[in-house]
């Protein structure tokens, strides 16, 4: 596994793949970096590395589309298996099979080092001033300038037992406040609620930048209580290097950009939002009053990178961050449960909307007497208690002779293998909710609760284990001759 420890590892590592594309040209953080973005994750193309921002100070940096896909052969998924320490050209399965096997690993706790990168600038109290920074407005629309968008925040229940690192959005406010999404239902909401039990406001520190398995861990359902830090460093199989807060009694990642430290106040809040969401709307005009993060210090690397996320219409980070991880999450969550799950992916277009979880292909044989139906209610059972199961409403459940993480293929298997009605849909009403899912009725939103569904895309009853053949390249001539004829390609006259 090749550990990247930092932002710029990773950007150095993008580079030998052509994955990444540096702009010297002066660009506006007035909507031109949102918009080159979008554009970047919506054809292909590299990451863009914007070195030069009108009105910031020389040197102070933005990378877009971090986690983006990418046009290039064998290497769509590149920037997800980079991160994750695989080699670029891995798949899919691969990408899941390693967030898998480490959830099984003994957690291992991040070591404290003494300094980091992150120190080599250090200002505290009045010196603050989050305006030098070169914070994006993204979408025309949005309610302000977002400054996290891809950053970890790091927050510690009062008795020190859990530390969780999580991505939320936070908005920027003046030169030393932000505003933020603190969900209940979310860790860093549950987190908050244990300092307004004793009435004190929640110190925070938001790491920026960090090295690039980060962002995939803080976008991980993990259960509750599971330290994000403590899994990472049993996923490479070595801690994660922290360093200590100047001004709150936390650490981050040691090579981390940008570190903002303060407390999340227990009242105060100001108007944050709308900005355009990973469903792929922006829901203009909307703001909602949001606690308010005070900042107490500004530390940074010289020269200091912000990643961003121009959240919208797939594909981006929202979607691999976060839909990855949370795939695997699904993996391990039934796996252990005891149901023979092969594989779980989010199926990009669906803007994290839809989870397809393929079964080992003999699973009937493994659960006799279990229809494909009841099946599928036995996984949202399993599923829908968890955080694995919280944050995506329909999930579409085939067997593994069906490659998820091809959406053509999944939308075959829907299209051929459900049934209408309710063999074909498992619902389950009220069940908890992220928020933000598009297609909730506004008391939902407000309640958190809403109606899921299982799609049966198994191969019918009926057709038991035995599936018709497939009539496709791979499924309908010998062996032997697709070899030969794979060989005889460019001979044949075909470019490609
Ligand atoms: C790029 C990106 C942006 C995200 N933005 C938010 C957000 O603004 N609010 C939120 O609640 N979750 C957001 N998420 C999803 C959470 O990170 C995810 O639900 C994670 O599991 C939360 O951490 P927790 O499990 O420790 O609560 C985002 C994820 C990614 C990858
Ligand atoms: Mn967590």
């Amino acid at each position: 596994m090749n550990h990247l420890k930092s932002l710029r590892d990773y950007i150095e590592a993008l580079a030998a793949i052509g994955e990444v594309q540096e702009i010297d040209r002066a660009v506006n953080w007035q909507l031109e970096i949102g918009a080159i973005a979008r554009r970047c994750y919506e054809t292909g193309a590299p990451a863009p590395l914007f070195n030069t921002i009108k009105g910031i100070e020389k040197g102070f940096r933005v990378l877009g589309a971090p986690g983006g896909v990418s046009r290039q052969p064998r290497l769509y998924l590149s920037r997800i298996a980079l991160s994750l320490g695989l080699p670029p050209d891995s798949t899919g399965r691969e990408i899941i099979a390693a967030l898998v096997q480490a959830r099984s690993r003994s957690l291992l706790p991040p070591q404290l080092v003494a300094t980091g990168a992150c120190k080599e600038n250090i200002l505290i109290g009045d010196e603050v001033d989050l305006l030098r920074l070169p914070t994006p407005l993204l979408h025309d629309g949005d309610g302000g300038r977002y400054l996290n968008t891809f950053g970890i925040i790091v927050a510690q229940t009062p008795d020190k037992r859990w530390t969780n690192w999580s991505i939320a959005r936070t908005m920027l406010v003046d030169r030393n406040r932000m505003a933020g999404i603190i969900a209940p239902n979310q860790h860093i909401g549950m987190v908050r609620q244990t300092w307004l039990d004793i009435n004190k406001p929640m110190p925070f520190a938001l790491a920026l930048g960090v090295e690039p398995f980060l962002p995939f861990v803080g976008g991980m359902p993990l259960p509750d209580y599971v330290s994000e830090a403590d899994y990472a460093g049993a996923y490479f199989g070595e801690p994660i290097d922290v360093v200590q807060c100047e001004t709150v009694d936390l650490q981050v990642p040691a090579t981390a950009e940008i570190v903002l430290e303060g407390t999340i106040a227990i009242a105060d809040t100001v108007p944050e939002g709308p900005m355009g969401e990973y469903a792929g709307y922006l829901w203009t005009g909307q703001s909602s009053p949001k606690p308010v993060y005070h900042v107490t210090a500004m530390t940074y690397r010289n020269q200091p990178i912000l990643p961003i996320s121009v959240a919208g219409e797939p594909v981006e980070e929202n979607h691999t961050a976060w839909g990855v991880p949370n795939a695997a999450e699904i993996v391990y969550t039934l796996r252990t449960a005891g149901y023979p799950v092969a594989m779980a992916w989010s199926p990009f277009e669906s803007a994290n909307h839809w989870y397809a979880i393929a079964m080992e292909r003999n699973w009937r044989q493994q659960m006799p007497n279990t229809s494909a139906s009841e099946l599928c209610y036995k996984l949202g059972e399993v599923l829908f208690k968890t955080k694995a199961g919280m944050g995506t409403p329909k999930y579409i459940v085939v067997n593994d002779d069906i490659d998820i993480t091809n959406t053509q293929e999944v939308v075959w298997a829907f299209a051929t293998r459900n049934y209408p009605g309710s063999k074909g849909e498992v619902i389950f009403n009220d069940e908890a909710t992220n928020p933000l899912v598009a297609f909730l009725e506004q008391s939902e939103k407000m309640s958190m609760h809403t109606t899921k569904v299982i799609y049966n895309c198994l191969p019918p009853d009926e057709w038991g284990d035995k599936l018709p053949q497939r009539s496709s390249f791979t499924g309908a001539y010998p062996k032997d001759l697709q070899e030969r004829i794979l060989q005889n390609w460019q001979a044949y006259g075909f470019h490609s």
